[in-house]
């Protein structure tokens, strides 16, 4: 009987703890992250790649250029302000299923925090595909996700 109880106790603290811990760590738990709010996109809102173009072949140093159309701005991550997020660069990946959790940082998915509309990248020849997405402040991708054309270009040997 000393067990049962001891073993109630522990079951009713950890579930006591639950929401707690819940809130303090996002990443553990997709069910708090699908619980932040998602920041709505503008009807027309649109991002693409300005260079280089679909079908390019390019010699590395690869300069990635973005482009927004005027429905939307730029902002830093963490700087909430309506109609702007902060792109994300997605190489070699298809853009994640869940729209609704902040993206990863990853090899493939590359933050642009600090408000930045290019890059320079250095890929191994031959052929990869970038796509740009956009997020808000809290990374996760608007609501409807503004989402580039998925590009193919071929690195030069
Ligand atoms: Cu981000």
């Amino acid at each position: 009987m000393r067990t049962f109880i001891v073993a109630a106790f522990a079951l009713a603290a950890s579930l006591a703890a639950v929401p707690l811990s819940l809130a303090q760590t996002p990443a553990a738990a997709p069910a708090a992250a699908a619980a932040l709010p998602r920041t709505p996109s503008p009807a027309g809102a649109e991002v693409y790649i300005i260079s280089p173009k679909s079908g390019a072949t390019v010699k590395g140093p690869v300069l990635v250029q973005f482009g927004l159309k005027d429905k939307m701005g730029i902002a830093p991550a963490g700087v909430k302000f309506d109609n702007t997020g902060h792109h994300h660069l997605l190489i070699d990946t298809d853009a994640p299923t869940d729209m609704s959790a902040p993206l990863p940082a990853t090899d493939h998915i590359k933050h642009f925090g600090k408000g930045q509309t290019e890059t320079t990248l250095t890929l191994t020849p031959g052929k990869h595909t970038l796509q740009l997405l956009l997020a808000d402040q809290n990374h996760i991708p608007h609501d409807p996700p503004v989402i580039s054309k998925k590009i193919t270009i071929t690195v030069a040997e």
